[in-house]
């Protein structure tokens, strides 16, 4: 079923020394207190954390709803009984009754997007040499062999009115000379693929022509432009648009949902794949949902090159972590690396967390303008694999590093599987230097006896053997990425 049930649990608070909201209150070795505030729930993210979360409000199942098919279709067997009513499915009203009902491509978007984006750089600056300049250097400085393939144009590319006569949206010509499609064969052509821009409202951010109500012209548009990506914002939404409340948990049947339903079945309908992300700011619960819509969703409004975005918007992401699979992706917007004030420290925790959160990675900066040090963070092999791995998605998760380690927002010690093994990753939130320490005991998936070696993902090089804890030393806002090995690990016998 498309809109499938979900059951909220809630949590009894109680009144005692209490964790703070989005504080730890549990985990193996977490010695600290176990319950949250009023409204707040205590809940297992890992075996090794616990976190206060924001308790859902509504206890009830009236959230529980179902898409009708046009043909419904009774059960086959009555020997149900009646008296089960708390769980019945609502009827359909209004547009959700009739809303399109079909996911989006599984030929595409299976692992997170590794590309660039306009915005960041430019806003509305843009025209066709600063969208092919990103695209000739992704070959010229390794990216496109690290693995970034997708170039996409942002807001502000079009004519501010459609063709008259077509219906259809116009490329400006000043920009855009050889059109969007002109941009897209010589793209295609470097082996690339390339993205769009448009809005789930009747016009886009900037005033430019939005899709609501012309999915099936736009998407049928952009196929015939050869677009692989396109980016969906949530702008001049109409009232009768728009949701007067939050809609509740797992709500696909929502008019914010609806109306990037409506631009899923239009691209469903074409013939050429494309990678859906749903710019919709965090609203209407969209971690619930999105996966049945789109590959990935924004978390919350508009990144900004400064580390309080970069520690809010990984905070967010903690409370969603399950969201997390093939083809579904928290979105932490595009990359600030080369923007603004952020310390090579602060980039690294940038990349890092992106990675092992396994957000789409979109770069937003003028790619000719970064250095060495940048250029390395951005194709540091290890993280990025790490982030695609084809075999395990699960993203790492906080987890309580020592019975002794001080509790935090955003969490600062991580741990998560690839196919390479067991990694942990160490955020240093405070503004000085600090000593790290985790012991291997508290690591999900590594047994706490024995040597184990510990490799550096940033530097590719192992550190050394050790046993029980490994310490290290961490810069201000940096981040430590490591790949945990025990040294007991067991051989195949030889044949
Ligand atoms: C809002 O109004 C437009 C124009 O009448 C209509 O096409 C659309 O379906 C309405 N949206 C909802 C959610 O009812
Ligand atoms: C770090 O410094 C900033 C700016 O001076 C300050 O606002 C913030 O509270 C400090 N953070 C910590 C964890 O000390
Ligand atoms: C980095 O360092 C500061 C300063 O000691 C700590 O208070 C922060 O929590 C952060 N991590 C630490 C120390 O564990």
């Amino acid at each position: 079923m498309f809109c499938t049930t979900v059951f909220v649990l809630t949590f009894a608070s109680y009144v005692v020394a209490q964790s703070t909201p989005w504080g730890q209150c549990g985990g193996t070795g977490w010695t600290g207190s176990t319950t949250c505030p009023t409204g707040w729930a205590c809940t297992a993210m890992n075996p090794y954390y616990s976190q206060c979360l924001q308790a859902t409000s509504s206890s009830s199942l009236s959230t529980v709803s179902s898409l009708s098919s046009p043909v419904t279709s009774e059960p086959a067997t009555t020997t149900a009984p009646r008296s089960s009513t708390s769980t019945s499915t609502s009827t359909l009203t209004g547009i959700a009754g009739t809303a399109p009902t079909v996911g989006p491509s599984k030929k595409v978007g299976k692992l997170p997007a590794l590309g660039w984006n306009t915005w960041n750089a430019y806003g509305c600056d843009i025209d066709e040499s600063k969208v092919l300049a990103a695209a000739n250097q992704f070959v010229s400085l390794g990216l496109k062999d690290a693995g970034y393939e997708y170039v996409n144009i942002d807001d502000c590319w079009s004519e501010m009115s459609r063709d008259p006569t077509t219906g259809r949206i116009v490329p400006d010509p000043a920009k855009f000379p050889d059109g969007i499609s002109g941009v897209a064969m010589q793209v295609h052509n470097l082996g690339l693929k390339i993205g769009v821009y448009s809005d789930a409202g009747t016009a886009t951010c900037a005033g430019f022509p939005g899709s609501l109500g012309n999915e099936n012209i736009d998407a049928a548009t952009f196929n015939d432009w050869g677009i692989d990506y396109l980016k969906y914002d949530n702008c001049n939404v109409p009232g009768n648009w728009s949701d007067s409340a939050t809609p509740p948990d797992n709500d696909c049947n929502s008019n914010s949902a609806i109306r990037y339903r409506q631009m899923t079945a239009a691209l469903a309908a074409q013939s050429r794949p494309v990678q859906f992300n749903l710019c919709i700011w965090g609203t209407a619960n969209v971690w619930d949902w999105g996966v049945r819509v789109g590959h990935s969703w924004r978390m919350s409004g508009d990144a900004g090159p400064t580390w309080s975005y970069i520690t809010s918007i990984i905070s967010i992401n903690v409370q969603h972590l399950s969201s997390i699979d093939f083809f579904s992706h928290n979105d932490m917007d595009m990359m600030e690396i080369g923007n603004g004030a952020l310390t090579i420290q602060e980039q690294r925790t940038h990349f890092a967390a992106w990675s092992f959160l396994k957000s789409p990675i979109l770069l937003g900066t003028d790619l000719s303008k970064l250095s060495s040090d940048q250029l390395a963070i951005i194709k540091n092999k290890e993280l990025l694999a790490f982030h695609q791995d084809s075999v395990i998605v699960t993203p790492a998760a906080p987890f309580t590093p020592s019975p002794s380690a001080p509790a935090t927002n955003p969490p600062e010690f991580y741990a998560g599987e690839s196919s390479k093994g067991i990694h942990v990753f160490i955020i240093n939130t405070s503004n000085t230097t600090a000593t790290k320490t985790f012991n291997f005991a508290n690591v999900e998936g590594l047994s706490g006896r024995g040597l184990f070696t510990v490799h550096d993902m940033w530097t590719g090089k192992d550190i050394g053997k050790f046993s029980r804890s490994y310490s290290t030393r961490l810069d201000a806002h940096d981040t430590a990425a490591f790949l945990i090995e025990s040294t007991k690990k067991k051989r195949s016998p030889r044949t």
